[in-house]
C-alpha cells in the first residue's frame, strides 16, 4: 500500500455516531500514544461529534522529527515552481472535498452552512492559491559596493525557509485562520506542526487527507491535537526543534507563548485579541453603515477578532442609528446550521457562553441601557443545550466599564455618542488593543485623516472585513506582533541571507 492509500485507510471515519480525530504525523493518522482522548461537542445542541486524540510530548517529538526529516528529504529539494504547483493542488484538493470541509467546520462551530460555504471554506482554498503566486513573484535585493581596489563587489540576498514552524490556531474560523499560516509557511518551503484549537479539530484533521491525496511529501504537514497549558500547545512551543511559532488567539496566551519562545530565541508572529471600534459620522450612508456594522458585530456570533464591540456614533445620528441597528438585530434568526432560514449561530461552547453571559450581567450592573437582547434566546428543545446567547446592544455604559475595555468575543456592542472627530479618535484609541477599526463617512478627507490617527493595524472605510490577501495583516499595541499577508508573510516564514561577491 502507498502512504496515501494507508492514510486513506486510516483516515478518520465519518460513519456511526462518533468520529475519531487522530493526529496526523508523517503522512499518517495516528492514535493518542497515552490513550487519552477528549470529547468534541456540537455548539448548537451540545451533541457529541466524536473523540479527539490528546497529544503529549511524545506526539510532539514524533511530529518534530517528521517535520525535520521532510526538510532534509524531497520537500527541501523542491523548486519554488514545484512547491507553488503543489500549493495550487492543495487549494484544488480542498475545493474537491468542499462539502466535507463545510460539514466538518459546521459541526465544530455551529455556524450557518451558508457562511461556511460562501466565505470561510473558500478562503481556506484561496490562502493556498495566493501564496502559490506570492512566492513566485517576489524578487530579492541586490547592491553594488565599491571596493578600495576599484573592482567592486555585488551583494545579493536569497530567502531560505525558517525550518519547522509551530502553528497554533484558534476556534473562531478554524480552516481560514489555520491555512492563513500553513499556506505561506509551506509555500516558503517550511514544514509545519499544527496545534488546532481543542474546540475545532475537524478541518485541520481533514486537510491531512488532502495533503496526501495531492502528493505533499510526508512530514511536511503535521497535526497534533490537544489543549494549551501542560498539553500539546505548550509542548509544541517549548520544543527546541521548533524554529519559529505563529499564533492566533488571546493576548494572554500570546504572552505565555512568547515566554516559551524566548528559550532558544525563536521568532514569533502573533495575531491576538481586539476591542475594535466603529466610528460612524453623521454624514455616513446610514443603510451601508448599518449593514456593515450588523456584520461586524454579529457575524460568526460576534466571534471575529476584527469584529466591532464599540460603536461610536456622531450625536445627530445617534438615536436613529441605535433604533435602526436594534430593529435589524432583532431580525437575526438563531437556528440549526443547515436550516436556510438561520442567520445567527451559537457561541463556540457552553464555557464561552458562560463568559459572554457574565459580561451581559456586568453591563446590567454597570448601569447599561439594554437596547436589545441581554440573555439567552428560547430555542426548540432539541437545541436548548446549545451555547446560545442573544444578539445584544447596550447604550449608556460609563467609559470605565470593563464591558467597554475587555474583549468579550460575543454578539454584542455598546453604542456611544460623540461630538467631534478628535473625541471619536480619542475614544477609539482608549484601549490596550489595536487590531481593527471601521470608519463610516462620505467625507473622504476626514476618512483618510481619522484612519491615520486610529492606532490599529487594519482600518476599513465604508466597509468591513474586505480582505485583499496581499495586504499587511496584524495588530498594533496588544493585538499582535508582526504582519502576515502577501510579501509580509515572507518576512516571517523565510530568512534573508546576504551573499557578497568580490568582483
Ligand atoms: P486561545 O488563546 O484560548 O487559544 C488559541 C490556541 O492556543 C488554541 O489552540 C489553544 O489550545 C492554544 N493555547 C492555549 N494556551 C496555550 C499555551 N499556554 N501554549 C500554547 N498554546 C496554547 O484563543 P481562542 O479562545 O481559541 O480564540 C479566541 C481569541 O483569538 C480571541 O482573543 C480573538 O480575538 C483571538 N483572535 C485573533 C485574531 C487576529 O487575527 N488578531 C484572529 C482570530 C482570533
Ligand atoms: O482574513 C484573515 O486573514 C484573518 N486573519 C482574519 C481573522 C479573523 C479573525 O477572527
Amino acid at each position: 500500500m502507498t502512504d496515501t492509500e494507508l492514510a486513506q485507510r486510516d483516515a478518520p471515519t465519518r460513519q456511526g455516531p462518533a468520529t475519531s480525530f487522530r493526529h496526523f504525523i508523517d503522512g499518517a493518522y495516528v492514535e493518542s500514544i497515552s490513550g487519552r482522548t477528549f470529547e468534541n461537542r456540537r455548539p448548537f445542541d451540545n451533541g457529541l461529534i466524536g473523540h479527539v486524540a490528546e497529544g503529549g510530548r511524545e506526539e510532539i517529538d514524533a511530529a518534530v522529527n517528521a517535520a525535520r526529516a521532510a526538510l532534509d528529504g524531497p520537500w527541501g529539494k523542491l523548486t519554488v515552481d514545484d512547491r507553488s504547483d503543489l500549493m495550487r493542488a492543495v487549494a484544488d484538493g480542498i475545493t474537491a472535498r468542499f462539502d466535507d470541509f463545510v460539514a466538518a467546520e459546521m459541526a465544530d462551530t455551529g455556524q450557518p452552512k451558508s457562511m461556511m460555504a460562501h466565505a470561510f471554506i473558500p478562503r481556506g482554498a484561496a490562502n493556498f492559491k495566493v501564496f502559490a503566486d506570492v512566492v513566485k513573484n517576489v524578487a530579492t535585493e541586490s547592491f553594488q559596493s565599491p571596493t578600495p581596489d576599484g573592482t567592486g563587489a555585488i551583494n545579493y540576498s536569497i530567502r531560505k525557509p525558517k525550518g519547522v514552524i509551530g502553528v497554533i490556531s484558534p476556534w473562531n474560523s478554524p480552516l481560514l485562520l489555520m491555512t492563513w499560516k500553513v499556506a505561506p509557511a509551506l509555500a516558503c518551503g517550511n514544514s509545519v506542526i499544527v496545534k488546532p484549537s481543542e474546540e475545532t479539530p475537524g478541518t485541520a484533521t481533514l486537510l491531512g487527507e488532502v495533503m496526501n491525496a495531492v502528493g505533499v511529501p510526508k512530514g511536511v504537514y503535521n497535526v497534533v491535537h490537544g489543549f494549551g497549558p501542560d498539553s500539546a500547545g505548550a509542548f509544541l512551543t517549548e520544543h527546541p526543534g521548533v524554529d519559529a511559532i505563529t499564533f492566533t488567539g488571546e493576548t494572554r496566551t500570546g504572552t505565555a507563548i512568547m515566554k516559551a519562545a524566548a528559550e532558544g530565541l525563536r521568532d514569533v508572529s502573533f495575531e491576538l485579541g481586539g476591542k475594535n471600534s466603529a466610528i460612524v459620522f453623521a454624514d455616513a450612508d446610514l443603510d451601508a453603515a448599518i449593514e456593515g456594522i450588523m456584520r461586524s458585530v454579529f457575524l460568526n456570533c460576534g466571534q471575529v477578532c476584527l469584529g466591532t464591540e464599540r460603536v461610536l456614533v456622531e450625536r445627530p445620528l445617534f438615536d436613529r442609528f441605535v433604533a435602526t441597528l436594534k430593529a435589524k438585530a432583532e431580525t437575526l434568526r438563531p437556528g440549526h446550521p443547515e436550516d436556510k432560514a438561520t442567520s445567527f449561530g451559537p457561541l463556540i461552547s457552553r464555557e464561552h457562553q458562560k463568559k459572554v453571559l457574565s459580561y451581559y450581567e456586568r453591563a446590567r450592573r454597570d448601569g447599561a441601557t439594554i437596547v436589545t437582547g441581554g440573555g439567552v434566546p428560547d430555542m426548540p428543545a432539541e437545541m436548548a443545550a446549545g451555547a446560545w446567547v442573544e444578539p445584544t446592544i447596550w447604550t449608556g455604559l460609563p467609559d470605565d466599564s470593563v464591558v467597554i475595555h475587555e474583549e468579550i468575543f460575543g454578539p454584542c456592542c455598546h453604542i456611544r455618542p460623540f461630538d467631534t472627530e478628535a473625541e471619536a479618535v480619542a475614544i477609539a484609541n482608549n484601549t490596550q488593543y489595536g487590531l481593527a477599526t471601521t470608519i463610516w463617512t462620505r467625507d473622504l478627507s476626514r476618512a483618510h485623516r481619522v484612519a491615520a490617527n486610529v492606532d490599529v493595524g487594519i482600518t476599513w472605510v465604508n466597509s468591513w472585513f474586505l480582505r485583499d490577501l496581499r495586504t499587511p495583516f496584524g495588530g498594533s499595541k496588544q493585538s499582535g506582533i508582526g504582519r502576515e499577508g502577501g510579501v509580509h508573510s515572507l518576512e516571517f516564514y523565510t530568512e534573508l541571507r546576504n551573499i557578497c561577491v568580490k568582483l
